[in-house]
């Protein structure tokens, strides 16, 4: 027996949109404009480019593009405000004239998040949970964005010494919640909230495996709030599949992300779209043999 049905969720986006989710799985597209991402380092850091293959993403049917203009590399260097503001939002101010799909923007920081939001974006996608600066949380809140809220331990730098737990997912479940209460305190809607189990993020493959597999354990499931989930080209995927480079785990990503959809995610964060479309659409129409997909 596979799970139950998602539960559906109507998330507010600014302009008047929304996102529905719990139906079809929506995918969202990842867009590195850093020199040095682990997945797809470099390959979009001029704008033009960069929103070319935004606009190749959309194409291929990504439902959202998800703007990123700092690496998350375990060891990676930092980067200022100023440097991800110069990187990222120029791309999204482009992206947002040209197509109405939703533009996320994959930042820890407040001022590069209201420097996208003002140039367009509609949602902030927050690895740290609202660690890094709760003030996050005040900036999508002023501009009636979405917010992405990740389960992550420290930084890139030093999570994985913080990848120590006795059971994952309960504990995911209780560090996301605090994420969810500050969200609430900064007056961000609680429509407004997706969570995000932070595959690979303080996590040893163990844990990933773990998560991935139970999706639907109980303290997961009773925050009652809409999933991404990210396993596209990350590295435990080698444990499954070998040394491969990261665009070589595309087929094991499409894999993965099949087992994510059927276990509660409602959006899945990508490389390949146009595999990925096909693998959800897969996922949905198993996962909804018995009920209504739309
Ligand atoms: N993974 C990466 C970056 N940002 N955001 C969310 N919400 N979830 C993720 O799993 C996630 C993320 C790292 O992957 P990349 O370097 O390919 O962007």
């Amino acid at each position: 027996m596979l799970p139950t049905a998602r539960r559906r969720y109507t998330v507010p986006l600014p302009g008047g949109r929304s996102l529905v989710l719990g139906t079809r799985t929506r995918v969202m597209g990842v867009l590195n404009v850093t020199p040095d991402s682990f997945s797809d380092g470099g390959r979009h850091a001029d704008p033009p480019h960069a929103v070319d293959a935004a606009l190749a993403m959309i194409a291929a049917g990504a439902d959202l593009i998800d703007v990123g203009g700092e690496s998350t590399r375990p060891g990676a260097t930092p980067v200022d405000a100023d440097d991800e503001i110069r990187r990222a939002v120029p791309v999204i101010a482009a992206l947002t004239r040209q197509t109405d799909v939703p533009i996320s923007v994959d930042t820890t920081k407040p001022a590069v998040a209201r420097a996208a939001l003002d140039a367009g974006a509609a949602l902030v996608n927050d690895i740290s949970g609202l660690r890094h600066d709760p003030s996050l949380a005040q900036v999508a809140a002023g501009h009636g964005a979405a917010l992405v809220l990740m389960h992550m331990r420290g930084t890139p730098a030093d999570m994985y010494d913080r990848a120590d737990y006795a059971d994952v997912c309960a504990e995911v479940a209780d560090e996301l919640a605090w994420s969810v209460a500050r969200a609430l305190d900064a007056g961000v809607g609680r429509a407004s909230l997706i969570l995000d189990p932070g595959i690979g993020f303080a996590k040893r493959a163990a844990h990933s495996w773990t998560l991935l597999r139970q999706l639907g354990h109980p303290a997961l499931v009773a925050l009652d709030l809409p999933w991404l989930v990210g396993v596209s080209r990350k590295s435990f995927l080698q444990t499954a599949v070998g040394n491969l480079s990261p665009p070589a785990r595309d087929p094991a990503s499409l894999a993965a992300a099949v087992v994510a959809i059927l276990g509660g995610a409602h959006l899945i964060r990508v490389h390949d779209v146009a595999g990925s479309v096909q693998a959800s659409r897969v996922a949905d129409m198993i996962s909804a043999a018995d009920t209504d997909v739309s």
